[in-house]
């Protein structure tokens, strides 16, 4: 893909910065901050945001937490918690201060000079997560993308000791001419990297398109972060596909043939995970790459059943779903690991209509494959949809497509011109239908029941 790019800048070759690993060994020593807002105090947050300290290769010297009912203006915490934050600092020779939490550009900016140590928020901490592991040409321009525009809000003049430092994002404190400089530098660059990824991604959209237009239907797995996506994937395809215990272990869609039952050959997406507070920056960044998500003929919700917060989980990732406009794409909820849990064998759910709404699995150990790969084909095969649909003659776009999908059983031609066509249509093909041509959902039945 690579070849496809031809646009030439003076800043070519720049690497992605990241905000941490600046230090000789490549790893940061990080103090790590996070405020309790309710009486329960939620360690599952803190300990997932251990996990993404880790999986940022940080290594953690000391937590410090600490109980408030709002955050505060000036540190996010009071100032006494950030006088003791200082104190730490100096102590002990901590490279950088993670906050499990979205600070205003002032509020970092108060805290690195009362502390003179970098500060990362939970955002910055991602982004960062995601610029380390970006692999392919596109993934590290989206990555850049992303980091720039989270750096655009935070560009403002400082006057801490901090300011001649120069280097990693987030250390840069400019004078005001050098503030404008950059500014424009940055708007350039974001410029730079839309036109290149519009580029990259009509290539993407080309193969999808010859996909499509082939009648290949493609599944694509979405889930929180560490549900074990690739784990499946790998044994859904026999693949070696990289599965760590690691946070965004995946950052580039991997796609592969995978032929299932009744319904031949289909195509199988591994993705990106998701996570609660995933930067909008990030998600917008990464439309293109999610689009696998957004076009698929189904998607296959994986789901660490073992985990407490399972439900959370759950509605984190519906929620970025919703935010890419994938959430009417028939999905599949996959209930993994359950390996680690007693009382639950493989079993596949249905709901009233006995449709295969959930699949009980361990990827790991091997359980329940065929049950999963049994739903796939339920659901991807024999829904068939009888509709009687009215167009207008200038709607002969729509007419066409009927006949090319080979779905027309009747036609008859109204008074006043209209064809009256009844069509008998997989409902997949549909949904890609009301997406080509949005004035066809109100013959949705599906829409119509509701
Ligand atoms: N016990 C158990 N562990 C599993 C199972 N499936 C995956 N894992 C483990 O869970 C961890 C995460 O697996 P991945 O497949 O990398 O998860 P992912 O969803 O692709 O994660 P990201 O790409 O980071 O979003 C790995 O340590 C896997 O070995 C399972 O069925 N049982
Ligand atoms: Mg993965």
């Amino acid at each position: 893909m690579n070849n496809e790019i031809s646009v030439q800048s003076a800043v070519e070759n720049t690497p992605i910065s990241t905000a941490l690993s600046s230090s000789e060994n490549g790893r940061d020593k990080a103090i790590i901050v996070h405020v309790f807002f309710s009486q329960d105090k939620n360690l599952e947050d803190l300990a997932e945001f251990q996990l993404l300290a880790q999986s940022a290769q940080v290594d953690i010297l000391q937590i410090v937490t600490t109980s408030r009912s709002t955050p505060q203006a000036k540190y996010f915490v009071g100032q006494g918690k950030a006088e003791e934050i200082a104190e730490l600092v100096k102590q002990s020779d901590a490279d950088v201060i993670l906050v499990n939490h979205q600070l205003t550009p002032a509020q970092t900016r108060n805290l690195e000079s009362l502390c003179e140590c970098r500060v990362v928020d939970r955002t910055g901490l991602i982004l960062d997560i995601f610029a380390q592991r970006a692999r392919s040409h596109e993934g590290k321009l989206q990555v850049e993308l992303a980091q720039l525009k989270h750096l655009a809000t935070r560009l403002v003049r400082r006057k801490t000791g901090l300011d001649q430092q120069k280097g990693a994002i987030g250390l840069r404190g400019p004078g005001e001419t050098q503030l404008e400089t950059d500014r424009r530098l940055i708007r350039v660059r974001i410029a730079q990297l839309q036109n290149r990824l519009e580029k990259v991604s009509k290539q993407r959209n080309q193969n999808r398109q010859t996909r499509q237009k082939a009648d290949i239907p493609t599944i694509s797995l979405v889930g929180y972060t560490n549900a074990g996506k690739s784990t499946l994937f790998n044994r859904l395809t026999q693949a070696e596909v990289y599965a760590a215990d690691q946070l965004f272990a995946t950052l580039d869609p991997t796609l592969r043939r995978l032929s299932v039952q009744d319904v031949g050959t289909t195509i199988l997406a591994d993705t990106v995970g998701f996570i609660r507070d995933l930067p909008h920056d990030l998600v917008s960044a990464f439309k293109s790459t999610l689009q696998e998500t957004t076009e698929a003929s189904l998607l296959l919700h994986v789901i660490d059943a073992s985990d407490t917060r399972k439900q959370e989980n759950i509605e984190a990732v519906n929620a970025v779903l919703e935010e890419i406009q994938a959430d009417n794409v028939p999905t599949l909820s996959v209930y993994n690991k359950i390996d680690r849990l007693d009382n639950i064998r493989p079993h596949i759910e249905f709901n009233d209509e006995q449709q295969p709404i959930a699949v009980y699995i361990s990827a790991q150990a091997n359980l329940g494959i065929d049950l999963l790969f049994d739903a796939i084909r339920q659901r991807l095969r024999n829904e068939i949809l009888s509709l009687s649909v009215s167009l207008k003659p200038a709607q002969g776009k729509i007419r066409h497509a009927f006949y090319r999908l080979n779905c027309v059983r009747n036609e008859t031609i109204a008074e006043r011109g209209e064809y009256l066509i009844e069509i008998e249509i997989d409902k997949i093909e549909w949904l890609k239908l009301i997406k080509r041509f949005p004035e066809l959902e109100p013959f949705n039945p599906v829409k119509n029941q509701e």
